[in-house]
């Protein structure tokens, strides 16, 4: 038997209420253990009971019973709502855990839910990643996600392959010789080309999948005293960097979260490049360089008097004159964005010009995006099995086995995609980035 497992759901500290989860088999009996009531509680019906420790009537709460398979977990949960103080929450869970309960691990709640196949694994990862949602676009791409977006996506593709596979196999057994009609192969051909493109599609759907959790990170590089951080603090609308006139102000990287379009956008200030012999500032500038290999976009900022700094093999870099108001921009270069940082002129057409380098990045609702390392894995893999499929009918004469062989491990990768089949590897990886009580 599964242990019957307890945890704070909402944040430690004093708020109006505090929500502590059980799940497990004593769920109940802890319960009316807790508030000493004869019966077990009923099936969603919030309860008002008072909680005694040690005789004392440390609180009077609300318990919502959740009965197994009807819960989030699929066993039998019971929610208790406290007023939200740390000594009582934490005298409730002491208690849980003296009549036999344990503390719950990170993601554990999800984990057991997964595993009673109320989620599959798509879904439990998209709990995880909804939470930490950066920007509402996002949590309302894991909602999709959560929901069975890609679940039913996925799900067409395999059973368009299972019908591919019944087909040959079916011939495999009526046929002595290994013989397809034309209008077999056809037919499979067809149904495995639909499987190829929407596994395409979604293999695709990474990009934008992976900037909408992750965010996407843009650095704003120059040489010292251009006015990077002048420029930060106003595309963010707060005196978050220190500026001065005195070269080499900014030394650590400083980070910003914002969103763009729905996008979630870490902005990085960075140190001024240049050659310095300052031990402090010559780290910051390492720190920028390593920073800028890892951005997505950079925003060169330059002036009159300092060039921009070379940053070779870059693609996505928007070139920014800064202090028109001193001089104007009097070069060429059409896809220069002039401004001056301090009189905040310019500055919307910066912020377009930004929103248009990542404009690849908008996605219309309908469209199902992947959006973890492992589920790209997954997909890739699935996809690349079916073009090797694909490629055997070209053969001749044409290897039905092979076919049948690389629809088969197709079918075992959307498996894994979903977690049908799993390994605990994986599973210990999903769930391990959770926080505790989900
Ligand atoms: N005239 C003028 N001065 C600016 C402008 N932007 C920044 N500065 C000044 O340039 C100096 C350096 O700015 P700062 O933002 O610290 O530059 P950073 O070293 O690149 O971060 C400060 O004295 C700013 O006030 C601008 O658009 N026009
Ligand atoms: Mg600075």
């Amino acid at each position: 038997m599964e242990d019957t497992i307890v945890s704070q759901a909402t944040p430690t500290g004093f708020s109006a209420i505090s929500l502590i989860r059980i799940s497990g088999d004593k769920a109940l009996t802890f319960s009316r253990k807790l508030s000493n009531k004869k019966t077990n509680l009923k099936h969603l019906k919030p309860t008002k009971l008072a909680i005694h420790v040690n005789n004392k009537k440390i609180d009077e709460v609300v318990f919502t019973a959740f009965y197994a398979p009807k819960s989030y977990t699929g066993e039998d949960v019971v929610e208790v709502s406290c007023h939200g103080n740390p000594n009582i929450s934490e005298s409730i869970i002491n208690e849980i855990i003296s009549f036999g309960g344990r503390l719950a691990h990170p993601g554990e709640y999800t984990k057991r839910a997964f595993l009673n196949g109320k989620l599959d694994l798509l879904q439990a990862e998209s709990v995880g990643l909804l939470i930490k949602s950066k920007s509402i676009d996002a949590a309302e791409r894991q909602t999709k996600n959560l929901l069975g977006g890609i679940t039913k996506k996925i799900n067409k593709v395999k059973s368009r392959l299972l019908f591919c596979l019944s087909t040959l196999e079916f011939e495999f057994d009526v046929s002595e010789e290994e013989y397809l009609t034309n209008e077999t192969v056809e037919k499979i051909k067809k149904a495995l080309k639909s499987c190829e493109t929407e596994t395409s599609r979604l293999k695709e759907s990474f990009i934008k999948g992976h900037a909408y959790t992750k965010g996407l990170k843009i650095s704003v590089i120059g040489k010292p005293n251009v006015g990077k951080s002048t420029l930060v603090n106003k595309l963010i609308n707060i005196n978050k960097s220190i500026t001065s006139d005195i070269p080499g102000t900014t030394r650590d990287l400083i980070i910003t979260e914002t969103t763009l379009d729905g996008i979630p956008v870490t902005l990085i200030d960075t140190a001024g490049i240049h050659n310095t012999k300052d031990k402090i500032e010559k780290e910051g500038i390492k720190r920028s360089l390593r920073e800028i290999k890892n951005s997505d976009i950079i925003i060169s900022v330059f002036t009159n008097t300092d060039q921009p700094v070379d940053i070779k093999g870059f693609k996505k870099q928007i070139l920014v004159y800064n202090k028109e108001d001193l001089q104007p921009y009097k070069g060429t270069k059409k896809t220069v964005v002039s401004v001056s940082a301090k009189k905040e002129s310019g500055l919307d057409a910066l912020k377009q010009n930004i929103k248009e380098k990542i404009s690849f990045l908008k996605t219309n609702t309908n469209e199902s995006l992947i959006t973890t390392i492992r589920q790209k894995e997954a997909v890739d893999s699935l996809n690349l099995h079916i073009t090797q499929s694909l490629n055997h009918f070209t053969n001749k004469p044409m290897a039905l086995e092979i076919i049948a062989f690389e629809i088969r491990t197709a079918i075992s990768k959307i498996d894994l995609f979903t977690g049908k089949t799993t390994t605990n590897d994986i599973l210990k990886k999903v769930f391990s980035d959770f926080c505790v009580g989900k």
